[in-house]
């Protein structure tokens, strides 16, 4: 790795563009640590959000710290949520005639520079391989950063005729940007997981419909995975893959910091990666024809917005849709208790509801107690706990206390399945309802500077007209800049309000052409 850096720098997500100095004055801030458990988070989300974030990531088991700065074990707890976001995604876009496929990590620097436009303002971000043991490659070699540039030579040998397209790959891969801003677990690594994907067609028209048929797809796994509520919606020209034609994503906000975030991207390219690489084919007529084409990503940055979103002072929140443990069983012995008992019943209800489809676990370990397996249980965000003690033997029922919200019933084992059901299906929806009260309560729709300039300072989502001009957004930035970083424009929605004819741009006075969120971002 060219660039050497191994030093070891306490990330934070406080989003402040600097490290947060923590409770560095008395520590009036810091909630008392459960000394006796260990367990507990010493920083409040609503006081402390980066230090917040940075110890829930890690207590709650989805990754562990790493010795070059910028990189993060994801532990099984993490990835087993990438995994139920990877298989519904992957089943969509097969139905979609999608195929995977993998190509090299290593891209050769000629490859790499052919598309100049695109690659110029990434280039300090890509890492190099300039070694192999003790002697220099001859030859350095990049590794990828996207797969534009490593695909598309290939798309150029398989395209010939229009019985050719459309050509529709996509790759589960890592790729590196060697960031040197702020790294923060999932939100900014300088290794990420995602799947891109790498589309071309014969018309225009099946490009543009694709680009949207993705977006939906990225929009059903914030909303009805991760229970996080996105606006759906067009970068500006500033902001849009430069190397692409137009740009959609689709956008989150965080309430505690007030940053909205890009959760996923779907470009469409346009014919200008056909025209460098010469993506070429030939039509029915016998007419040559250049390819239009599409590409799309979501990665690991979802865990992320999902720690953050639904998080609390207790630990991760998981949504019932990814979490791997949708009900954790513990069993709660008094001393003279029927053990055996109570251990069987966990048991026998871990193996009723996993038959029934819903993932269960029972925690028999003996070394903990019960209230030290509630703490751990809940900051690993499990949706539900079912206890078991020796009254609820006696019952024949059991005791379920929901992660959300706290609320406890006691169920009758004859109807465990079906309410269990219920409460998970509940939790997931009293999450999603719960973000989007609360994104909506950020959002303000502003029609001058003045009011922007406000609205910025209270972390809001803000909505104001515009008049879709690049140097107005340039000045937007220049305007806003300071120690917390500047505006900028996140996506106009899709989903626009009505413009009534004479509105103003808020920023340049101009005619405004359209509504925009703004606000300062990760
Ligand atoms: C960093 C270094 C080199 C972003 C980079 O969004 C190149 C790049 O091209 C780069 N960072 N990008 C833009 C990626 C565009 C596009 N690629 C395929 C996507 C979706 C998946």
């Amino acid at each position: 790795m060219a660039s050497g850096e191994g030093k070891k720098s306490k990330d934070n997500a406080s989003g402040e563009g600097k490290k947060s100095k923590a409770n560095a004055s008395g520590g009036a801030k810091k909630k008392e640590v459960k000394r006796e458990t260990g367990l507990g988070l010493t920083n409040s989300k609503d006081e402390n959000f980066g230090e917040w974030y940075s110890e829930v990531v890690v207590n709650a088991e989805l990754i562990e710290y790493y010795d070059i700065s910028g990189c993060y074990i994801l532990r099984p707890w993490a990835m087993s949520i990438w995994e139920i976001m990877q298989v519904f995604f992957d089943a969509e876009i097969k139905k979609m005639n999608i195929q995977n496929c993998y190509f090299p990590l290593f891209v050769s620097p000629g490859v790499l520079q052919k598309e100049k436009d695109h690659v110029e303002g990434f280039a300090p971000e890509v890492a190099w391989v300039t070694k192999s043991g003790e002697s220099e490659l001859e030859v350095p070699i990049a590794i990828r950063p996207t797969s534009e540039t490593v695909m598309y030579p290939y798309y150029s040998k398989w395209i010939r005729g229009h019985r050719d397209l459309p050509l529709k790959l996509n790759q589960w891969c890592n790729v590196v940007r060697w960031e040197f801003s702020n790294p923060t677990p999932f939100i900014r690594s300088r290794e990420f997981l995602w799947q891109e994907g790498h589309t071309a067609f014969a018309t225009k028209a099946e490009a543009d419909a694709e680009v949207l048929d993705i977006l939906e797809l990225y929009r059903r796994i914030y909303e009805e995975f991760l229970a996080i509520p996105v606006v759906k919606g067009r970068k500006s020209e500033h902001e849009k893959f430069a190397g692409g034609l137009y740009t959609t994503s689709v956008e989150a906000f965080i309430p505690n910091n007030g940053r909205g975030i890009q959760g996923a991207t779907s470009h469409c390219l346009g014919q200008n990666f056909a025209k460098m690489f010469e993506i070429n084919f030939e039509n029915e007529k016998g007419e040559k024809g250049m390819v239009w084409q599409n590409s799309w990503a979501y990665s690991t940055r979802t865990i992320g917005v999902m720690v953050m979103v639904h998080g609390d002072d207790k630990g991760l929140v998981l949504p019932p849709k990814v979490a791997s443990y949708q009900v954790i069983v513990i069993p709660v012995p008094y001393k003279d208790a029927d053990t055996k008992g109570i251990f069987d019943a966990c048991a026998a209800t871990v193996d009723t509801l996993s038959k029934a489809g819903i993932r269960a676990k029972a925690d028999f370990r003996d070394n903990y107690s019960p209230g030290w397996k509630y703490s751990h249980w809940e900051m690993k965000g499990v949706p539900l706990r079912i206890e078991i003690g020796p009254k609820d033997l006696a019952n024949s029922q059991v005791r379920a206390v929901r992660r959300d919200n706290s609320a406890k019933i006691d169920i009758p084992s004859a109807k465990l399945v079906e309410q269990v059901q219920e409460m998970l299906d509940n939790i997931q929806q009293n999450l999603f309802d719960i973000a989007k009260q609360k994104r909506d309560a950020s959002v303000e729709t502003v029609r001058t500077w003045d009011e922007f300039v406000g609205a910025l300072s209270q972390r809001k989502l803000i909505l104001a007209p515009w008049c879709d001009e690049e140097e107005v957004e340039k000045d937007v930035k220049a305007r806003t800049k300071g120690e917390i970083g500047a505006a900028k424009s996140l996506c106009s929605p899709f989903d626009q309000p009505e413009l009534p004819e004479g509105t103003i741009c808020f920023a340049s006075g101009k005619p405004a052409k359209k509504w925009t969120y703004w606000g300062r971002s990760y």
